[in-house]
């Protein structure tokens, strides 16, 4: 028997860049939703019910809720079927107690838990093994101790967390995600005021609830963790106490915050434009795409031209049938090419808003490398494959100094693109998707690099930009040392520190080396 339990209204919200630049355009999701999803039942041999009595209504709902979330069976009511109850600060004998005032028929088999077994299995995301310190004992004196038969586990907080985004492993499993979703949406809506102080803490609060391997139950599960100021704190204990933020959904229904939010979600429509068409009074993209007045950029033009298909994120199968693509064509004119995809797919993303593809040839002359994107561009032109593009022309130097600043962008020649991907060409793609049209417009960044500097590049591209951020500031703080995506300068020794691997990078910052699956901070 399967049963869905119902839950909380949750949203999802993008993160945010702190950099105004306009290198990188990113169609935005669109608003949050604030349906109730239900969840799937995993765990169907437990029926557990939550004791209210001493625990308390929103702390009893919060744990429900979780509870639900992570697939268990929780009923609302206590009735013979449940077999586990979980009670906080109460003993067994209250229990028992409580039990026989109510007259509530249990099953003989009862068991009778302590909330830390519950906190214990929300860590693991499954039941755990029940031991004598969670089971609630019965005892026949209780004049002393309240919490008598259960024990307090001791948070995995207290163990060091580091500040920096790049000594710390952030998988793609979230064991935070109410928290971080509602920080999300705080940074964005700093960023849409232009308030890079607030934003920047938002994200770093963000970022090291995800690298979390427990979920926060309570306000003492956040002793230890870094990055939390009092604002974080506040805003994790009210989702603590009421399920949600009160302040995240004012800023999910204000007026400015939904107007940044759609106008940014078009492919060249930074800040600037959204303050512009915001102040002029636009609230729909349909009203901004009919005006006669307004004069739109060719990114613009193309951001509106493949809106749905660019807001409608890129598939793994999609991002496979791209980098078919480029492999293909790249291939043609530097036979010895590395062809890498880098940013979220390289961190195992399953979608994107993108696909970024570090390219490098060992045996290229500067000449063939400088070439090869305008003869890329040509081809895929011929072919009427290409929707867009925007070609920046290389300024690196050979020895030139990192750039000191986080967000700095690099100096190697690269392409912002719209490519055409037939859908044919998309493995699992069926007939009956390829009604209409017969393709999907697709963001593509190809960035192309001298091979002595593919690792620094790599690096750099893969993300995330919060790991990215942390890497740099890491290197300046702790090692006195600038990094970027060209190279690694020791300012002690006033070196060059060379690398032709990422661990050698790591190796060098005096670093554990991070896989890029665990960089996703
Ligand atoms: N990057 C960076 N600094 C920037 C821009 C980008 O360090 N100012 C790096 C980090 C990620 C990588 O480049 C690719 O950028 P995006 O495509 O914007 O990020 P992503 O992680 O690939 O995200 P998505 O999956 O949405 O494409
Ligand atoms: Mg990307």
């Amino acid at each position: 028997m399967a049963q869905l339990a119902p839950a909380a209204a949750s949203s999802h919200g993008s993160l945010c860049k702190a950099h105004p630049g306009p290198r990188k355009k990113r169609p935005r999701e669109m608003e949050p939703s604030m349906v109730s999803p239900s969840y799937d039942i995993k765990f169907q041999d437990l029926i557990l019910f939550i004791l209210e009595k001493k625990m308390g209504t929103t702390r009893r709902a919060f744990l429900m809720e979780l509870a639900r979330r992570k697939g268990f069976w929780v009923e609302n009511e206590l009735s013979e079927s449940v077999t586990h109850l979980v009670a906080e600060n109460n003993s067994g004998s209250d229990i028992l107690e409580w039990l026989h005032f109510q007259n509530i028929k249990v099953s003989s088999q009862l068991e009778l838990l302590d909330v830390s077994w519950l906190i214990d299995c929300m860590r693991a995301g499954k039941p755990v093994e029940m031991t004598e310190k969670h089971r609630l004992t019965v005892i026949r004196d209780h004049s002393d101790d309240p919490n008598a038969g259960s024990q307090k586990t001791i948070s995995p907080a207290e163990n060091y967390i580091s500040q920096y985004a790049c000594q710390r492993r952030t998988t793609l499993n979230n064991c935070n995600r109410i928290f971080t979703d509602a920080f999300d949406i705080l940074a964005e809506n700093f960023e849409f005021r232009e308030n890079e102080t607030s934003c920047l803490a938002f994200m770093r609060a963000s970022s090291v609830l995800k690298s979390l391997p427990f979920t926060i139950l309570s306000m003492k599960d956040t002793k230890g963790i870094p990055c939390l100021g009092d604002k974080a704190k506040s805003i994790i204990e009210d989702i603590i106490e009421d399920g949600e933020s009160s302040e995240v959904k004012a800023v999910l229904n204000d007026e400015r915050y939904q107007c940044f939010k759609l106008f940014t979600s078009v492919f060249g429509v930074g800040l600037k434009t959204s303050e512009k068409w915001f102040q002029m009074g636009f609230r729909t993209l349909s009203k901004i795409k009919s005006d006669k007045t307004l004069n739109f950029t060719n990114m613009q033009k193309a951001g509106f031209r493949y809106y749905e298909d660019l807001v409608s994120c890129v598939t793994r199968e999609e991002a496979e049938a791209v980098s078919l693509m480029v492999k293909e064509t790249v291939q043609t004119f530097l036979p010895d090419a590395f062809i890498t995809i880098t940013g979220g797919f390289r961190r195992g993303k399953k979608i994107g808003h993108d696909v970024d593809f570090l390219i490098t040839s060992p045996g290229s002359t500067e000449q063939d490398e400088q070439q090869l994107l305008q003869n890329v561009i040509n081809t895929w032109e011929r072919k009427k494959l290409l929707l867009y593009y925007d070609l920046v022309e290389s300024t690196f130097e050979k020895l030139k100094l990192p750039s000191r600043k986080v967000d700095a962008l690099d100096h190697f020649q690269k392409c912002f693109l719209i490519l055409k991907l037939h859908h044919q060409r998309v493995a699992g793609t069926k007939a009956n998707q390829q009604e209409g049209k017969a393709w999907k417009a697709v963001r593509v960044d190809l960035i192309v690099c001298p091979y002595e500097r593919r690792a620094f590049a790599l690096l750099g591209w893969t993300g995330s930009r919060q790991f990215e951020r942390d890497l740099r500031r890491y290197a300046t703080h702790e090692r006195k040392m600038i990094l970027d995506n060209h190279a690694l300068y020791d300012k002690t020794k006033r070196i060059f520190l060379k690398a032709e691997t990422e661990e050698e990078i790591f190796a060098h910052l005096g670093l554990d080396y991070i896989d890029p699956w665990e960089r996703n901070a």
